[in-house]
């Protein structure tokens, strides 16, 4: 177990919550971007087991500004997942790979549909050098994910197979630390769960703001609920992260 996932799993204990806090903050400057950052963060930090940071966020702030934040995070006691979804050949994957790893980023989600020989094999055998995480994406939560992980292919041996099917069974032989699947589509969860086993940590994004539910989610499989907006949107985030954490928790 990579110390990422080992990470996540005391956390979570912890702070009996399966919340990861998803951080797309925008604000018109980067030192505003950042101190409103750092206030979500301080003020869910006993409620949630994880951070995230995308890429408009790296893109406002700078990787070094974004690697103070990180290391806030661990200062507070909690792993951070770079989302970058990576999704590029393999030399430019570990380039990118590399940066986030150095600004000290836990964990990273890459594209599952860029493949592993060439494309992600690099990426994957970085991280475990690094012990740090890697999350592919199995089903992603809005409606057009449909028409890729969702759409119907034929299997090597010519039987007609959801993508998302194909990719699951994939990510169970590269030996993760997670994958990601959407919470609005609590039957696919479902799906997967039984294809990767009970063992492999599902982070559901997709909840309350696009429409999934936590408890449905949760219910049908998942192990960790990315929450963003309906917190950092929230007048207390302190007291809606406490509220979400708890719902999940009876
Ligand atoms: P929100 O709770 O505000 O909808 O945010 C969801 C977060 O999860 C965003 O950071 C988004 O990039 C991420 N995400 C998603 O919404 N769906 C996916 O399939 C994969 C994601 O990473």
């Amino acid at each position: 177990m990579s110390r990422f996932r080992s990470e996540v799993e005391k956390a979570s204990r912890e702070r009996c919550s399966r919340i990861v806090l998803a951080l797309d903050i925008l604000e018109p400057s980067k030192d505003r971007l950042y101190e409103k950052a750092l206030w979500v963060m301080r003020e869910a930090s006993e409620n949630v087991c994880c951070f995230k940071i995308g890429i408009p966020t790296v893109l406002k702030l700078g990787l070094s500004d974004v690697s103070r934040l990180v290391e806030e995070a661990h200062d507070m006691g909690l792993p951070v997942i770079m989302d970058c979804k990576l999704g590029d050949v393999g030399h430019v994957n570990k380039m990118m790979a590399i940066l986030y790893f150095e600004a000290g980023f836990d964990a990273l989600t890459v594209n599952t549909l860029v493949g592993f020989e060439g494309g992600l094999d690099s990426v994957i055998e970085e991280s475990k050098k690094r012990d740090r995480g890697i999350l592919p994406l199995v089903y992603m939560s809005h409606k057009g994910a449909e028409e890729t992980f969702g759409q119907t292919v034929l299997s090597k041996d010519g039987t007609a197979r959801k993508m998302y099917e194909v990719l699951a069974e994939r990510v169970k032989r590269w030996d993760v630390d997670g994958i990601v699947v959407g919470a609005t589509r609590p039957e696919v969860i479902r799906e997967v769960r039984d294809i990767v086993g009970p063992d492999t940590p599902i982070y559901s994004p997709g909840v309350i703001f696009q429409g999934g539910s936590l408890r449905d989610a949760l219910e049908a499989g998942s192990t960790y609920l990315i929450v963003g907006r309906a917190i950092y949107l929230s007048e207390n985030p302190r007291e809606e992260s406490a509220r979400l954490k708890k719902i999940l928790s009876t």
